[in-house]
């Protein structure tokens, strides 16, 4: 079991909020002038990648507070029960192992006294050899086409992770086959998918843990019967679907061969499933050796976040800072803001991660907390932001802390676009931190002086952002970032006292709509057994589909 503590019960809670009235007048700006090395003093480097925590509005007493609220919340007995497989997951009595699936130390790890690591090995192997047949076209559909097109039917924890790094990986796809993602039951989603798509060379991946999810299950089923409309035959399902799931007999159900299912396990959360054979599209698009070199740098990253000392642990300063904004500072929104386009889902993927982990308000006694925990998270790649939402982040009354993520080196070594991306970089970070003073507007406005408009272009400044730089956006380097976002998740959760590892909210979310279908697939418009606004849309709903 986790520890329950309270946070706000902490000697080192109290001393924060003290702490926090004491450095609020201070500016960013000024802490650099006074300290030439404040870069080198709040910075972590691990392997290629760099961590620069310099620009927070941060000394170095609020870095040790918040270590002594890590300790006061045994933040480090969380980490060691969910690396050896407790049931940290109480609610619904689950360890919570997604490390395990990239365990690549020969060590065991144990659920109810059993090594889960030869199932998984096991399981991985099964990827490997199905993604390579593929690949080599040795796996053909029916009529004997090689794959072509490869579609993942998932949704939530089920797509997000593949899709979001089948595109950040965009560069080392393999030749000859195209990935695909469709998630929404707006039939919108596959049928724009399908339009372009021949049956004989596409294969489906039905990824559900459940393999029970409306969404999914819906579009799966128009999918089959797409394949089956194009003149296949009842026997082709087996060469053009496999399912990834825990639900063996609903998937036989469905008709795909059971030779063709690539298990997980219960102990894989939804939005943590991307290193299990939910990656199993990553490995057809990407080649297996990639798919291999992502889970391997996320479990360097493992390896790190478990040893690293608090002042050199990329995910747990993360973590605390999250805290220090939040709870301190009462932020209510982080933005994540990767320089590389490819990446343009990972905020997406990390709004998820963290608001379905940390989005609650019972604590782990049951009872309502009286502190903020997650916050909202968003966040679009730069350098489109920047003609977008960051004049918020400059002048807006807000305070949204930033990570801002960036690679030296660019797969796509095109004239000087690099340069120019990072020049922006680089800029608006230093932007967001020094701000334009009165004195320096009107300086830059020479002869022309207009004094009218000085206001307008003051910029406070002391707006705080981590950097984040990389060398170059590989699959090692992507895997070790995803799993410091992730152990960030984990140790907040750690701290304000919740479980981060279930979702009811999702749950009841998949409940309503069911209980909703019935009436709108029903002649009767009237249905009084819901709220009037609810009974009143849906009467509009039949009228306007009878008109049409
Ligand atoms: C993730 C959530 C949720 C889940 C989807 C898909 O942690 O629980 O996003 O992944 O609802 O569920 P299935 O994989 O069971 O279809």
């Amino acid at each position: 079991m986790l520890a329950k503590i309270n946070p706000t019960s902490t000697k080192s809670w109290a001393k924060l909020k003290e702490h926090q009235r004491q450095i609020e007048p201070s500016h960013l700006r000024d802490f650099f002038s006074k300290d030439p090395k404040r870069f080198a003093d709040f910075q972590v480097s691990f392997d290629d990648i760099l961590f620069d925590f310099s620009k927070n509005r941060i000394t170095k007493e609020t870095m040790g507070l918040l270590k002594q609220l890590m300790e006061e919340c045994k933040v480090a007995d969380g980490i060691e029960k969910q690396f050896s497989g407790a049931t940290i997951n109480e609610t619904e009595n689950r360890a919570v192992l997604h490390t395990a699936l990239r365990n690549f130390s020969g060590n065991p790890v144990f659920v109810h006294g059993k090594d889960v690591m030869p199932q998984i090995f096991k399981v991985l192997e099964q990827m490997k050899s199905f993604s390579e047949k593929v690949i080599s076209g040795e796996w053909r559909g029916h009529t004997g086409s090689r794959i072509k097109s490869i579609v993942n039917i998932g949704i939530g924890g089920s797509d997000l992770g593949p899709m979001m790094v089948s595109e950040a990986l965009k560069p080392y796809h393999v030749s000859g086959i195209q990935g695909y993602f469709v998630s929404n039951v707006d039939g919108g989603d596959i049928a724009e998918t399908l339009k372009n798509l021949d049956p004989d060379s596409t294969l489906f991946i039905v990824a559900s843990k459940t393999f029970s999810t409306q969404e999914t299950m819906t579009n799966a089923r128009s999918a089959r019967k797409w394949l089956l409309d194009s003149g296949a035959p009842q026997g082709a399902i087996a060469k053009h679907f496999v399912a990834v799931s825990t639900n063996h007999q609903a998937v036989a159900d469905f008709g795909i061969d059971p030779e063709n299912v690539f298990e997980f396990w219960e102990w894989v959360g939804g939005r943590y499933s991307v290193w299990s054979s939910i990656g199993l599209s990553l490995c057809c698009i990407l080649g297996y050796e990639n798919f291999e070199s992502f889970l391997k740098g996320a479990h360097e990253m493992d390896e790190h976040f478990k040893t690293a000392p608090f002042e050199n642990n990329a995910p747990m300063i993360m973590a605390a800072l999250g805290i220090w904004y939040v709870n301190f500072w009462n932020v209510d929104s982080e933005a994540i803001i990767p320089y590389y386009q490819n990446m343009h889902r990972f905020a997406a993927y990390f709004q998820q991660g963290n608001m379905e982990s940390n989005g609650k308000s019972v604590d782990r006694n049951g009872k309502a907390v009286d502190y903020k925990t997650g916050p909202v998270v968003w966040g679009e790649p730069g350098t489109n932001g920047q003609h977008a939402f960051f004049q918020l982040l400059h002048q807006g009354k807000h305070m949204i802390p930033c990570d801002f993520i960036g690679f030296s080196n660019s797969p796509y070594p095109l004239s000087d676009h690099q340069q120019k991306l990072m020049a922006n970089f680089f800029a608006q970070t230093e932007a967001l931190m020094m701000g334009k003073t009165k004195e320096e507007v009107m300086a830059g406005m020479g002869e022309s002086i207009n004094k009218n408009l000085v206001p307008f272009k003051v910029f406070e400044g002391n707006r705080p952002t981590t950097t984040i730089l990389a060398n170059t956006p590989n699959p090692n380097t992507i895997g070790k970032l995803l799993a410091c976002y992730e152990h960030k998740i984990f140790v907040q959760g750690l701290v304000w006292n919740i479980f981060s590892y279930d979702q009811w909210g999702v749950e009841l979310g998949k409940q309503l709509a069911e209980k909703i279908l019935p009436a709108l697939d029903a002649s009767d418009s009237n249905h009084p057994q819901f709220d009037s606004s609810t009974s009143g849309l849906i009467a509009k709903f039949h009228k306007d589909r009878t008109k049409s």
